[in-house]
């Protein structure tokens, strides 16, 4: 039987890279997130394109009653979770702290720390009865150092780098691993997010250098959970070339 992988935000960017990569390379698939059609899309071409068995979950990963439903639903052989990449989550807003939005601020704490708790919440003691299991969490660069504006996004990255850290000791005994991957600048729809839909203030971040792709981060996952049983990849941070710290750049006009 092949290994049960479930990625959180599937439907763009680094989780829908990332399940296009495992289901090629021998992983069934849980895909979650809110846009059913793009899940059922993504479902259909990788279909197409691999043998991966794959079940969709729509739902809210902020609402801990339908993740909860969402995780129940789940056939009683596919709660033996062996992968988790928890991936969901975003940026709302670049403003400085003072001038910052309440509402952006909830719900990025929301998303990125406690969707990626409720998850885990409830994968993790199915990998603590079967002693194994591996969970990557996707931190950033914002989770090294905050940088200007950042504040809020920066905090909630911050957490997800201690909660790796803490869920690595806790998990210590139970044969489970833990990994981040810390990436620096993606071109997904991160910044569209971040910018609420303004397209060209998107596009300008990704101007002038070449940004690190969905695939890029999707290659690094498959190489961190295919590893032998005794060796675990504790932290990748993972940069373009042309990105020494988060805020720079090599920009060529
Ligand atoms: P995208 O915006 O392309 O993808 C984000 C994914 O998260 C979508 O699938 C979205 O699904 C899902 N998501 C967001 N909110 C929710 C929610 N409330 N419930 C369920 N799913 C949700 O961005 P990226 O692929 O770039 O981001 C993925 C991760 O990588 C994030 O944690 C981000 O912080 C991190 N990261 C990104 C970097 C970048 O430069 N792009 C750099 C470093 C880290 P849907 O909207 O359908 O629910
Ligand atoms: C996404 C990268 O530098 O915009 O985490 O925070 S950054």
């Amino acid at each position: 039987m092949n290994k049960i992988a479930l990625i959180t935000g599937a439907t763009a960017g680094i989780g829908q890279a990332t399940a296009q990569v495992l289901g090629k390379n021998g992983f069934d698939l849980i895909l979650t997130g809110r846009r059913k059609d793009r899940l059922e899309e993504l479902k259909e071409g990788l279909a197409k394109e691999s043998d991966c068995r794959i079940i969709t979950l729509n739902f809210d990963i902020r609402n801990l009653d339908e993740t909860t439903k969402a995780f129940d639903s789940l056939p009683e052989e596919w709660k033996a979770i062996d992968v988790l990449v928890n991936n969901a989550g975003l940026a709302v807003g670049l403003e400085p702290i003072q001038e910052g939005v309440v509402d952006d601020w909830e719900r990025m704490i929301d998303t990125n720390v406690k969707g990626l708790l409720y998850i885990t919440r409830l994968v993790s003691p199915q990998m603590v009865k079967r002693g194994s299991g591996h969970i990557v969490n996707i931190s950033s660069i914002a989770g090294r150092e905050a940088y200007a504006n950042g504040n809020v996004y920066c905090a909630t990255k911050h957490a997800v780098q201690a909660l790796t850290q803490g869920m690595r000791i806790d998990l210590l005994h139970h044969g489970i691993k833990v990994s981040s991957v810390a990436p620096g600048a993606v071109n997904t729809e991160f910044s569209l997010v971040r910018f609420k839909g303004n397209e060209n203030k998107a596009n300008d971040v990704y101007k002038g250098f070449t940004p690190l792709y969905a695939e890029d981060i999707a290659e690094t996952i498959l190489f961190i959970v295919t590893r032998p049983s005794h060796v675990n990849i504790d932290d990748v941070l993972i940069m373009p070339t042309a990105q020494a710290f988060s805020r720079g750049f090599h920009k060529e006009d």
